[in-house]
């Protein structure tokens, strides 16, 4: 058995023994208050539990049934995914069970039971088959019922027994997920501090926990926990807990607050939805967001035919696929429900900027699903994504950065074409830096630009160059050409002499074998100069007048006939220098 504990919340018209039947269930009191006992009339949440069979607890969330106080009971079953539908034999279905049932369905409360209390004073068949026939338009479907008479005690072993059969088939918990726990209720206890209560949905809290207060962005510890009354030193999902804090003020929160596992969970304003129940079109421009315990003023954008941007007036902590409620105050009218589609959108700055973004949102699903999310983002981090309510399972290409699959292998054909085309444009540098990479392939972090090189390119002094020779060489050739690299640089195009060659131990192979990898160019037979010398003898050449003699070339090169001949006829047979018909040559426009 994965969890002991499930909550229920309550929900009917006002005075149909909502409270009545709690107490009669649990010998609890879930109306707190003294007003509310005085008036006989439910104000604010009540909080009630019983064993229904050792091992099997269940919680109840008592909501008012009075138009009034639509906020508080949105606030007690927003967290909660089962509801106990009641309805007074005596009356039958009346407004506010059409508008908590409306509620329910807008939250798209899947499990349920519905109770015909006061059994005593009427027939109850009416009252049943008129609220069957209403649940089962929405998402509760097909339910249970029983009929039940408080004073009397008729119905409640059947209720209990029909309680333990809903419970059965309550979806297991997760206890590996990130806590979200809305609050609803926060209060000081003298000599403990602030103390908050929910319904822990997922997850698991333990005292000396840090957790994060969302609407402060702040970290506090857990100082004590009790669940059901008892204190505990640690509780699983799903379970009513009561969260003594360190160092928070009680002012500093209230109802519609959450506690979260630190940076698990996206704080946004700015969310697009789709909504289920009125057109988007007939929605008013500023609505409630019901979301969790939460309340939230929302302004509307719409976007799609069933598709909106809202923009809230403070952050909620929310993830794809939350499922909340849009409510316009003004005609106490719930417009239906709403399920979060991206917690972090793009701005859309132009007008048609909304029509493309409707596009995407119409494929959307609100099921948090990775391909589909790193689809759009392209490159994304993966504790952003988590953040989303995604789960991960591709790997991160650098740090925690994941790219989707054709953007790898566009990227991975990208940027050898990019190092080219700038070694082009700077012939004598050794290749670009690392960050005029990164900007080029528009990545988010220099990690990418070095996860994404592949042999020949490494990067060397912070720039992306081809993998040096020397790397490929044996030591002894690579040292070798290091004290000739030495010997050119302030005579680039004075290739050595045989007998430095032969000092420096480069034979015939170690010259073949360097000239194989790139690691020197050879203009002739025991002729060799550095790789870059070509192109930046092409460069020097142009900067003669033009035509010019080999002793010209000889002379600007800095060189002697037994380079600068075999180095011109290179350059003739590249198409950087014509050779003319009187043995000059000039360099061909457009090659330098
Ligand atoms: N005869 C009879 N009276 C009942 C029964 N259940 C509730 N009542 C009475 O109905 C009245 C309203 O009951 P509550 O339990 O306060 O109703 P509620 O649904 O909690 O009302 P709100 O929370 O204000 O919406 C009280 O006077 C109860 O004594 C029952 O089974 N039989
Ligand atoms: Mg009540």
């Amino acid at each position: 058995m994965f969890a002991s504990t499930f909550v229920v919340a309550t929900a009917g018209h006002v005075d149909h023994g909502k409270s009545t039947l709690v107490r009669a269930l649990t010998g609890m009191e879930p109306d707190r208050w003294a007003e509310e006992r005085r008036r006989g009339l439910t104000i604010d949440l009540g909080f009630a539990w019983t064993e229904l069979r050792p091992g099997m607890t269940v919680a109840f969330v008592d909501v008012p049934g009075h138009e009034r106080f639509v906020p508080n009971m949105l606030a007690g079953v927003g967290p909660v995914p089962a509801a106990l539908v009641v309805v007074a034999a005596d009356e039958g279905w009346m407004p506010q069970s059409a508008e908590h049932l409306a509620a329910l369905h807008a939250l798209d409360v899947r499990h349920g039971l519905c109770v015909i209390t006061r059994a005593d004073l009427a027939d109850p068949e009416p009252a049943r088959r008129q609220a069957l026939a209403e649940l089962a338009r929405t998402s509760l479907g097909e339910v249970e019922t029983v009929a039940v008479s408080a004073p009397a005690g008729t119905g409640l072993p059947e209720l209990r027994a029909a309680l333990t059969r809903l419970l059965d088939r309550l979806p297991e918990p997760v206890l590996a997920a990130p806590v979200r726990l809305w609050i609803d209720r926060s209060f000081t206890i003298r000599g403990s501090g602030t103390v908050v209560t929910g319904t822990l949905a997922a997850g698991r809290l333990r005292v000396g926990d840090e957790v994060e207060i969302a609407s402060l962005g702040r970290t506090t510890g857990i100082r004590a926990l009790q669940s059901l009354g008892q204190p505990v030193s640690e509780v699983d999902a799903v379970a009513r807990v009561a969260v003594n804090l360190r160092g928070i003020e009680r002012h500093e929160l209230r109802r519609g607050d959450a506690l979260l596992t630190p940076r698990r969970c996206q704080l946004t304003a700015v969310l697009d939805v789709r909504v289920h129940g009125d057109p988007v079109a007939d929605l008013p421009a500023s609505v409630m967001l019901h979301l969790g315990s939460a309340a939230v003023a929302a302004r509307v954008r719409p976007l799609g035919a069933d598709t909106a941007r809202l923009t809230l007036a403070h952050p909620l902590p929310l993830r794809i696929g939350d499922r909340g409620l849009l409510r316009d105050p003004g005609r106490h009218h719930i417009s239906g429900g709403c399920t979060v589609l991206d917690v972090a959108p793009p701005a859309l700055a132009r007008r048609r900027a909304a029509a493309a973004r409707a596009a995407v949102l119409a494929e959307l699903t609100g099921r948090p699903d990775e391909q589909s999310e790193l689809r759009r983002r392209r490159i994304v981090r993966r504790d952003d994504l988590e953040r989303m309510g995604v789960a991960v399972s591709s790997p991160p290409l650098a740090g925690d950065w994941l790219v989707e699959q054709t953007e790898l292998a566009r990227l991975h054909a990208e940027l050898p074409r990019f190092v080219a085309a700038w070694h082009r444009a700077h012939p004598l540098e050794p290749g670009p830096p690392v960050d005029v990479v990164r900007q080029a392939l528009r990545l988010p972090d220099r990690s990418l630009v070095h996860a994404l090189l592949a042999p020949p390119l490494t990067t060397r002094a912070g720039r992306v160059v081809h993998a040096g020779p020397a790397d490929a060489l044996p030591a002894p050739v690579a040292e070798a050409l290091e004290q000739l690299q030495a010997d050119l640089e302030a005579r680039p195009f004075a290739a050595p002499m045989t007998e430095r060659l032969v000092e420096l131990g480069l034979g015939p192979r170690e010259l073949a074998a360097a000239v194989r990898v790139g690691a020197l160019a050879q203009l002739t037979e025991g002729v060799v100069l550095l790789p870059g010398s070509i192109q930046a003898a092409a460069t020097a050449l142009a900067e003669l007048p033009q035509p010019f003699t080999v002793s010209e070339a000889r002379r600007a090169l800095d060189t002697t006939r037994r380079v600068a001949v075999p180095l011109l006829e290179l350059l003739d047979r590249k198409g950087v220098t014509v050779r003319l018909p009187d043995d000059r040559r000039r360099v061909r426009a457009g090659t330098r």
